[in-house]
């Protein structure tokens, strides 16, 4: 097994980190950087490429791997935030490559366009982990995946909606339904879009009145919001594709002076199970949320461990999820919440 040493690391800092974006050296912490001291021998290199900083979730899987990779548990953790843009982690990965260092851990931002630079990775020996969301590359050219169901996550919040009217007498009213989708072409939005639409499927009363993206942020959330209001009368259900965009999308809905959540005038649905939203459904502003667990570090950690010791791992590890709905004890289900 290749160790990072001293160096490589100093001849990659001397000639190809002068001027870039990413790496060691960025804007305002080079001097502290490059100060660093070098990662011990012993240690395991990990180059993660982070989607971004886009939501409490990622925020929330961010903390997740850098307090599991730490050097008292055996790493040296090199985090790259790619800003919400597949170039940047690009960049990121080939400069791991030249690194050298052990593993190479990718959240992907959309499922396209990664066979070349994993081929790249795999040419070098260096093993991939894909974390968060999925790819449609080769499965020979990443040792396995760790993330959760997006489509299950889907087809519950579906289910939960036909149950849900159900025992509100409107199971066979039509149904005016908006999506607000995340990042188009990540399969956190692929998975739920399609995982709705499986059970829709079912309901010919349901209406998908538009679908568009708000990019994961809650301004996004917001401006699309904005214009449903604007564009449809007599939204029944919004499907916010992510926490963060339902907390934007309620901002519109109050201005448009509307209400929602149980007692409102429109149903709303999230995904991903944040403090903020338990939160905000805890004061009836939510119907529903489906989760998605962020909490992804220590099975990185456990299966770069395993396969230093040589174990073969599952090519796909699925995190267990639930949801939570404003009929549960809110109140002792946020005491338990880590994030
Ligand atoms: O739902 C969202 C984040 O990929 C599961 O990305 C993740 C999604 C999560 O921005 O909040």
């Amino acid at each position: 097994m290749r160790r990072f040493t001293g160096t490589v690391m100093l001849l990659f800092l001397a000639v190809f980190c002068t001027g870039c974006s990413f790496g060691w050296k960025k804007a305002g912490e080079s001097a502290d950087r490059q100060s660093e001291p070098e990662p011990a021998e012993d240690l395991i290199v990990v180059g993660f490429s982070q989607v971004g900083a886009e939501s409490d979730w990622r925020m929330a899987n961010t903390v997740s791997v850098r307090t599991a990779l730490t050097e008292q548990n055996g790493f040296y953790l090199i985090f790259e935030d790619a800003q919400q843009k597949q170039e940047n982690q690009l960049k990121a990965i080939r400069s791991f490559i030249m690194q050298e260092v052990d593993y190479i851990v990718v959240a992907p931002i959309v499922e396209t366009g990664w066979d070349a630079v994993l081929q790249e990775a795999k040419d070098s020996g260096i093993p991939v982990i894909l974390v968060d969301r999925e790819t449609d590359a080769p499965k020979d050219l990443y040792t396995c995946w760790i993330g959760s169901d997006m489509r299950a996550e889907g087809e519950r919040a579906g289910e939960w909606l036909a149950d849900y009217l159900q025992e509100q007498g409107r199971g066979d009213e039509e149904i005016r339904i908006v999506t607000i989708q995340g990042t188009m072409g990540s399969s956190a939005q692929v998975g739920r879009t399609e995982g709705f639409a499986n059970v829709m499927a079912d309901h010919e009363n349901w209406n998908m009145l538009a679908m568009q993206s708000g990019d994961f942020t809650q301004a996004g959330g917001q401006e699309v919001m904005e214009v449903f209001l604007d564009t449809y009368e007599d939204i029944d259900v919004v499907v916010c594709e992510n926490d963060n965009m339902a907390f934007g999308a309620i901002d519109s809905i109050h201005k448009a002076g509307l209400t929602c959540g149980p007692n409102g005038d429109i149903i709303l649905l999230s995904f991903d199970a944040v403090r903020a939203a338990l939160e905000a459904m805890k004061a009836g502003e939510i119907n529903a949320v489906f989760e998605c667990n962020p909490l992804q570090g220590s099975l990185l950690a456990r299966a770069v461990k395993a396969l230093e010791a040589g174990e073969v791992l599952e090519k796909k590890q699925y995190i267990e999820e639930t949801y939570f709905d404003a009929d549960m004890d809110l109140e002792s289900i946020l005491k338990t919440r880590a994030y």
